[in-house]
């Protein structure tokens, strides 16, 4: 539909075509439905609820309860969970509130919290120190080996032990392996810590049963709902009900600890997401994007490129640029020049600076999305190989 205001109109025009014509491996992003959008543009951006179904401060929210009721429903039937021992909040403007709201809830301020190095895979709300987690809490980092580039537990395990924190994150934004959610759970309570999974990156992939669920391991599992999920920017918190009352202590760090109003189209959009993630189609795709990640790997491998950790389990590939004599800002240059898009990333034990490192991240959920299979992604390394060349 036409808009009055033809100067935002015609910049989303424009980046509809920049999407159209790109080819997309940012491994954080993919292509919302139809259905998805209508429920982002429509007439619940209007509302305030603050507080939550049956406890608002505002009249008038009959409607929206019943949206948050459903999306929380539809949430615990994609994850199987019963909802006698489990609770979801899904107000969570984004990822990074969303982890926030976790330390707000059960950290007192200093408290140690074991999360992954930015480097090594991490994402900078597990602890880093230009986060506001790092200025308030402080990070405890563990990271990957150095000869295998996947998790060594048995050092995770030792640095626990040293440390002793009160939360260990699991969970990344950046490696491409299958986590063994059991293991940290092991860990975690030897030294009765409490264990987050941050599943933002493989949480499709978890609903398509790609990937092994974090859910009987976990006390908190967090997760945004646009990368691999599929759906609208936002998030959901999920914590185990007991005796702690963290899923109480952690509803009231979202609202009013941080947070006014949630977005209600916003979670109407998840709502829908949750849904479309429950077909038998969705759990086809999951699959296909780990294949394509898969194959991608295998491909530009074969032409030369060091991927880290010699593959991948999930929708992620690290390249190791640098090996080729590039660095990270000029291999997504090279790539955005030939029309594919990926971003600049650190590598384990990365001797280069963040702002250009020596990897490059690669992500599959979106072209997948498209339609891509196997044999795209064999077209698909040559092309990159061509470009990463010129
Ligand atoms: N920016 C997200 C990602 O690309 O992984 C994490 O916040």
């Amino acid at each position: 539909m036409a808009m009055k205001d033809r100067e935002i109109e015609k910049l989303i025009k424009a980046e509809e075509v920049r999407q159209k014509k790109s080819i997309n491996l940012i491994a954080s992003e993919n292509y919302v439905s139809k259905d998805v959008l209508t429920a982002l543009g429509s007439v619940l951006t209007n509302k305030y609820a603050e507080g939550y179904p049956g406890r608002r401060y505002y009249k008038g929210n009959a409607i929206v309860d019943e949206v948050e009721n459903l999306c929380v429903e539809r949430a615990f039937k994609l994850f199987k969970l019963d909802p006698k021992d489990w609770h979801v909040n899904t107000q969570a403007l984004s990822g990074s509130p969303a982890n926030l709201s976790v330390y707000l809830g059960l950290l007192e301020k200093g408290d140690k919290v074991m999360g992954m190095s930015l480097d090594h895979g991490g994402h900078l709300t597990h602890g880093h120190k230009v986060s506001i987690t790092g200025k308030f809490w402080t990070q405890v980092p563990y990271g990957v080996s150095k000869v295998t580039e996947m998790l060594d537990y048995e050092e995770i395990r030792a640095i626990a032990k040293r440390e002793q924190p009160k939360m260990i994150i699991a969970g990344y934004t950046a490696y491409p392996r299958v986590v063994d959610w059991k293991k940290m759970r092991e860990i975690a309570d030897e030294v009765n810590a409490y264990l987050m999974v941050d599943m933002s990156h493989v949480a499709g992939l978890v609903a398509g049963l790609a990937y092994p669920a974090p859910f009987p391991y976990a006390d908190i599992v967090t997760t945004t709902t646009h990368k691999t999920l599929r759906g609208p920017r936002g998030a959901l918190i999920f914590t185990r009900k007991d005796s702690r009352e963290l899923d109480k202590k952690i509803d009231k760090a979202v609202f009013p600890g941080l947070q006014g109003g949630p977005h209600m189209n916003q979670t109407a959009a998840i709502a829908v997401a949750l849904k479309e993630a429950l077909s038998a189609d969705f759990k086809k795709y999951a699959k296909q994007t780990i294949k394509n990640a898969q194959v991608l790997a295998k491909e530009l491998m074969a032409l030369g490129w060091r991927v880290v950790s010699n593959g991948t389990d999930s929708h992620l590939i690290l390249v190791d640029v640098a090996s080729q004599g590039l660095d990270g800002k000029d291999a997504s240059d090279k790539l955005e020049n030939a029309g594919i898009i990926v971003n600049k990333n650190g590598i384990p034990f990365d001797t280069r600076p963040p702002v250009n490192p020596s990897g490059i991240r690669l992500g599959t959920a979106g072209e997948t999305t498209r339609g891509k299979e196997e044999k795209d992604m064999v077209l698909l390394a040559k092309k990159i190989d061509k470009a990463l060349r010129a």
